[in-house]
């Protein structure tokens, strides 16, 4: 499999229990690279933006408010097939089913506040490394 890129936050759950430096640790230990990272807090309109995809689902309204309540970390990870690779770290969307070691599955307060975003496919993670990086801030 290729070497891949994939877009990753840290959602406002996690930074408010200063779970960044565990979370990272799961990707590293699963081989991902760490090669972007920064902190922000999202406005209302970046985050629907970033979002824009659910705007019809009945959980839209609450899902912006959440990632706005507080800083987030994005973050691009690099590594084998990164898309798909996160996408297991980080266990099913709803915790209850996340399986055992995911962050999900350890971390994750409700299906809203789960810890973590992971792009879902490759040119989706395009889209959304663009949405935060500039290429002169990713350094594989
Ligand atoms: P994913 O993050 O596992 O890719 P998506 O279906 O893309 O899941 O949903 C995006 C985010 O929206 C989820 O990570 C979660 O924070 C929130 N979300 C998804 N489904 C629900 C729901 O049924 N209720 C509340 N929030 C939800
Ligand atoms: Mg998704």
């Amino acid at each position: 499999m290729a070497t891949e890129r994939t877009l990753s936050i840290l959602k406002p759950d996690a930074t408010r229990r200063n779970l960044t430096g565990k979370i990272n640790a799961k990707f590293e230990a699963a081989g991902l690279r760490i090669v972007a990272q920064k902190r922000l807090q999202l406005s209302v309109a970046q985050a629907e933006a970033f979002y824009g995809v659910h705007r019809e689902r009945g959980f839209f309204r609450d899902l912006v408010t959440f990632m706005v309540s507080g800083p987030v970390v994005v973050q691009v990870l690099e590594g084998e097939g990164a898309v798909a690779a996160n996408r297991e770290i980080m266990g099913a969307t709803n915790p209850a089913n996340a399986a055992p070691g995911t962050v999900r599955a350890e971390f994750a307060e409700s299906i809203e506040a789960n810890s973590v975003h992971g792009s879902d496919s490759a040119e989706n993670a395009a889209v959304e490394i663009a949405f935060f990086f500039a290429g002169i801030e990713i350094v594989g």
